[in-house]
C-alpha cells in the first residue's frame, strides 16, 4: 500500500463510493448488488472482457448459491440452461457405487460453466444495470486504506495515463494472484497455508460426458475425476506429481490413464475427444484472517483459496460477495455498519468448514494411491461407511452440498 499523493499526477481524479478490484464471480456479484441499490461503483479488471468471458474454470454450484443469485436477479440463464445434478458416483476396487445425495437431503447441485456465469454477470452489471468497468488496466495500487479517504490508482491501457479513484471502500476481489491481499500490512492479517503435496492434471475434453453424473475414481494409479460441463465438453482430472509438466501427458497417455482409473464393472468406456485444456494444478489452500483491513474488504480467492478437490471455490466467492455486497449497501444507504463489522467472521465459518471438508475428501481421493497400505485401508473404510451407514451418508451429503450447519 502506498500514499495516494504520489500518484495524483495525470488523468482526472474520479470518485466512486466503492472500487472493486477484479471482475470474477466475486467482484461482479458485488457490483451487481451495489447497482441494484443504485450505489455507484467502479470495477477494475486487468484482462479483457473477451478473456474473462472465456476463461474455463469451475462448473459446480451449490443450491444455496444459485438461490442467492436468483434472489438478486442474477440467475435467469443459469436456471434456464444449467444442469441439475442429484447424484454422484464413486468407483473403487473395480466397482461402481451411486451416491444419491438429493434423495437423502432433498437438495441438489447445479452445473453451469464459470465462463457462462461471468458472461451473465458482466452483461447484467455493465449493459443492464449501468455499472462502470475498466478492462485491461495495469499496475493497480491501493492507497491510504486505514484513512477515511482510501483510493485506488491504475494505468489506463490506451492512454498509458495513471488514474486515481477516490472512494469510501475497496473490495479486493482479484483472485489468488491479485494485488489486494499484498496490501495487508504484515502483522495485521494472518495467512495460513496448507499444501496437499499432490498435483492434478486439469483437462477439458471436447467430448460429451460419459456418465450421467460426476464420477470420482479411486485407483492405485491415482485419483481420476469426470465432471460434465456441457453436452459437448467434459472436465477430467488425473492425479499427478505436483509440478509435473503437462507436456508429459500426451493425448494417448491421458486417455489410457483415464480409461484405466475410471474403469469399473459395467461402466461404459469413456468417449474420447480433443483436449482443449491441459494444465497442472498443485493442490494447496490458504486463508487470510481477518478478511478486512481498514477500508479494504477481501472476497473470494483473494481471501481464501480452496484447492478444487471439493469444487468449493466459486461457491465461497459467491457467499462472500452476497455478504459484502449487502453490507456495503447497508452502510452506504442506511449508515448501518453491522454487516461490515461482522463481515470477516460471517465468511470464515463457511470457509473453514469447506477447508476441512476438502482435506477429508482429499484423503478419500488420494489414500488408495498413496503407496501406504494403511492409508489405503482407511480410505476404503471411509468409502464403505458412506454406503453402509445412512447417517454417515447424510453427513457427507450435507457437506458436499454446503448444507451442514449454520455457519
Ligand atoms: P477470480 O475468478 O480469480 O477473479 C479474479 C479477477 O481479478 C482479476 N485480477 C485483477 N484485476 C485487477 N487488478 C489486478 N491486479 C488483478 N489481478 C487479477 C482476474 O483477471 C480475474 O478476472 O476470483 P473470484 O471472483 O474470487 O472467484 C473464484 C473462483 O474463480 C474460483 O474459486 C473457482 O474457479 C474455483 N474452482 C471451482 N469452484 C467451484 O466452486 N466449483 C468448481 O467446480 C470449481 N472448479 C475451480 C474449478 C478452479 C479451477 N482452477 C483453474 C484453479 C476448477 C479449476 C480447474
Amino acid at each position: 500500500m502506498t500514499s495516494a499523493t504520489a500518484h495524483r499526477d495525470s488523468g482526472a481524479a474520479q470518485r466512486f463510493p466503492v472500487v472493486i478490484v477484479g471482475a470474477g464471480p466475486a467482484g461482479l456479484t458485488i457490483g451487481n448488488i451495489l447497482r441494484a441499490a443504485s450505489v455507484d461503483c467502479l470495477v477494475l479488471e486487468i484482462e479483457s472482457r473477451e478473456f474473462i468471458e472465456q476463461r474455463p474454470r469451475a462448473g459446480v454450484l451449490e443450491e444455496w448459491a444459485v438461490r442467492g443469485l436468483q434472489q438478486r436477479g442474477l440467475a435467469e440463464n443459469l436456471l434456464a440452461r444449467g444442469q441439475v445434478h442429484n447424484e454422484c458416483e464413486f468407483r473403487f476396487a473395480g466397482q461402481r457405487y451411486r451416491f444419491e445425495y438429493a434423495e437423502l437431503t432433498g437438495h441438489h447441485h447445479f452445473v453451469y460453466p464459470q465462463p457462462l456465469l461471468v458472461t451473465d454477470l458482466v452483461r447484467e452489471y455493465a449493459d443492464v444495470r449501468g455499472g462502470a468497468i475498466r478492462f485491461g488496466v495495469r499496475d493497480v495500487e491501493l492507497h491510504d486504506l486505514e484513512s477515511d479517504r482510501p483510493s485506488v490508482s491504475y494505468t489506463d491501457p490506451e492512454s498509458g495515463q495513471r488514474h486515481i479513484v477516490h472512494c469510501d471502500f475497496v473490495a479486493g476481489c482479484d483472485g489468488a494472484r491479485g494485488v489486494s491481499r499484498d496490501a495487508l500490512p504484515p502483522g495485521r492479517a494472518h495467512v495460513s497455508r496448507y499444501d496437499y503435496g499432490i498435483g492434478w492434471l486439469a483437462l477439458l475434453a471436447e467430448a460429451p460426458p460419459s456418465n450421467d453424473c460426476v464420477v470420482f475414481g479411486m485407483h492405485p494409479r491415482g485419483f481420476a475425476g469426470h465432471m460434465a460441463r456441457s453436452p459437448e465438453v467434459t472436465r477430467y482430472y488425473l492425479e499427478c506429481p505436483p509440478g509435473d509438466d503437462p507436456e508429459n501427458w500426451s493425448h494417448d497417455r491421458v486417455w489410457s490413464e483415464l480409461q484405466e482409473r475410471l474403469g469399473a464393472a459395467g461402466a461404459p468406456r469413456l468417449t474420447e475427444g480433443r483436449l482443449i485444456e491441459k494444465r497442472v494444478l498443485d493442490m494447496h489452500s490458504y486463508v487470510v484472517e481477518p478478511m478486512a483491513f481498514g477500508r479494504l474488504f477481501l472476497a473470494g480467492d483473494a481471501a481464501h483459496l480452496t484447492a478444487p478437490i471439493a469444487a468449493k471455490g466459486m461457491n465461497l466467492a459467491l457467499h462472500d460477495a452476497f455478504l459484502l455486497g449487502d453490507a456495503f449497501v447497508a452502510q452506504l444507504t442506511r449508515g448501518d455498519r453491522t454487516g461490515l463489522y461482522g463481515y470477516s467472521r460471517a465468511c470464515l465459518g463457511r470457509v473453514w468448514d469447506y477447508q476441512e471438508f476438502s482435506q477429508w475428501l482429499s484423503e478419500v481421493y488420494h489414500g488408495t494411491s498413496s503407496g501406504d497400505p494403511h492409508r489405503a485401508g482407511t480410505t476404503l473404510a471411509r468409502l464403505r461407511r458412506l454406503f453402509g451407514s445412512r447417517s454417515a451418508g447424510l453427513a457427507f451429503a450435507e457437506q458436499y452440498l454446503g448444507k451442514n450447519a449454520d455457519y
